[in-house]
C-alpha cells in the first residue's frame, strides 16, 4: 500500500481548496475506495468545512428527484450560488432498472464551473455508501460550494442513514401510484423537513397533497411538522417556494440550534459510519492475513468456540 508524502497531500489539498475539479474527483475516489492516501488530504481540508447548506432529496424511483435537483440548481446558479450534487445511484438492477430509460441525468449543468456533480454507487462496496456520501459532501463543502445536494432513492434503511448527514431533508412524492401511502409506510414522513408533491401538473396531485396534509396533522410530530409544497419540476412551477422554505429552515436552524439537524448529530452519524467502515476494512485484512484470527475462525467452524465469544476475541485482537 502506498502512502502519500506530506508534500503530495498538501498539494492536492490546496488544489481542492482552490476548486480544482480534477483534484477533487481524485480525492473523492480515494475516499470512496477507503484508500488511505485520502486521510492526510481530508484532514488538511477539514477546517474549511462547515459552511455549505446540505439538502437531501429523497423519494421513490421516478418521482422526479433529479428533475427537481436540476430546477433547484438552475435557481441557485441564477442567484450566483455554487452547487455541488451527490447522486447516490442504486446500482442494483432490481431497484434502479425499471425506470432507467426514463430517468433524468443532470448533464445540463455539466459544463458549468459553478456546478459539480458526482455519482456514487450505492451497492457492492465496502462499508456502505453512507460514509462515502458524507465524506464527498465534506469535500464539496471545503471547495466552497454554497449548496450541497444529496439525491437518493428513498427505499430503505440505508437511505435514511445517508440523510443523517444533511441539514434539511426534502421528501418527494408523485401522484398516481399510492406513493403518498407508501411514503407514509416507509417512515418517510417522519424524516421529512419539507414534503414536495411533484408532478403537480398531473391529475391526483391535489389528492396526494391533501392526504399528506391530513397525515401530518394527525401525526404526533411537534412543532417540526413539515410543510407540503406543490411543485412541478418539469414545468418549473413552485421551485421558488421550495428554495424559500429551505432558506427559512436554515434561518430557523441558526436561530435555534438542533433544528432541523445540527452539527453535533451530523458529526455523530459520520463517526459511527467511519468507525463501522474502518473496523470492517481492518477485520477483513485481519481475517486474510493474521494467523491468530484464522485460528479463531477455525475454532468456530469446528464448533469448539461459540460465535459471540469469537467476535469478542476478534474485536480485542483488532484493537491491539
Ligand atoms: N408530468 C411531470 N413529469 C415529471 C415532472 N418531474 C419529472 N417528471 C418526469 O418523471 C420522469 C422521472 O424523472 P426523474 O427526475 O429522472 O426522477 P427521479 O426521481 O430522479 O428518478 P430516479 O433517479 O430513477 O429514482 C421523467 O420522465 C421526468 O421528465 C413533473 O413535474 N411533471
Ligand atoms: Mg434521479
Amino acid at each position: 500500500m502506498r502512502y502519500t508524502t506530506v508534500v503530495e497531500s498538501n498539494d492536492l489539498a490546496e488544489r481542492v481548496a482552490a476548486g480544482d475539479f480534477r483534484a477533487a474527483a481524485r480525492l473523492m475516489r480515494w475516499l470512496d475506495d477507503g484508500d488511505p492516501r485520502a486521510l492526510p488530504v481530508y484532514s488538511r481540508l477539514f477546517d474549511r468545512m462547515g459552511h455549505a447548506m446540505r439538502t437531501g432529496i429523497t423519494g421513490a424511483a421516478g418521482v422526479g428527484k433529479s428533475t427537481l435537483v436540476d430546477a433547484l440548481v438552475t435557481r441557485w446558479r441564477a442567484a450566483g450560488l455554487r452547487v455541488g450534487v451527490v447522486a447516490v445511484d442504486p446500482s442494483s438492477p432490481f431497484t434502479g432498472g425499471a425506470l432507467l430509460g426514463d430517468r433524468v441525468r443532470l448533464g445540463r449543468h455539466a459544463e458549468d464551473p459553478g456546478v459539480f456533480i458526482r455519482s456514487l454507487a450505492s451497492r457492492g462496496r465496502l462499508g456502505g455508501v453512507s460514509a462515502s456520501t458524507a465524506l464527498v459532501a465534506g469535500v464539496l463543502d471545503a471547495m466552497g460550494f454554497d449548496h450541497v445536494v444529496v439525491e437518493t432513492v428513498g427505499v430503505g434503511q440505508g437511505e435514511v442513514e445517508i440523510l443523517r448527514h444533511v441539514d434539511t431533508t426534502v421528501v418527494v412524492i408523485a401522484p398516481g401510484h399510492g406513493d403518498e401511502i407508501q411514503a407514509q409506510k416507509a417512515g418517510l414522513l417522519e424524516i421529512a423537513d419539507i414534503l414536495v408533491v411533484n408532478k403537480a401538473d398531473l391529475d391526483g396531485a391535489e389528492d396526494a397533497a391533501a392526504h399528506l396534509e391530513a397525515a401530518i396533522a394527525l401525526s404526533d410530530r411537534d412543532a417540526r411538522k413539515p410543510r407540503v409544497l406543490r411543485v412541478s419540476a418539469r414545468e418549473d412551477q413552485g421551485i421558488e417556494g421550495l428554495v424559500a422554505e429551505i432558506d427559512r429552515l436554515r434561518g430557523e436552524g441558526q436561530a435555534r440550534p438542533g433544528y432541523p439537524r445540527d452539527e453535533r448529530s451530523r458529526t455523530e452519524a459520520l463517526l459511527a459510519d467511519l468507525v463501522t467502515r474502518e473496523s470492517g476494512v481492518r477485520l477483513r485484512r485481519l481475517l486474510d492475513l493474521d494467523a491468530e484470527a484464522r485460528t479463531i475462525v477455525d475454532a468456530v467452524a469446528a464448533r469448539r468456540l461459540d460465535p459471540f465469544a469469537a467476535a469478542e476475541a476478534l474485536l480485542e485482537h483488532l484493537l491491539k
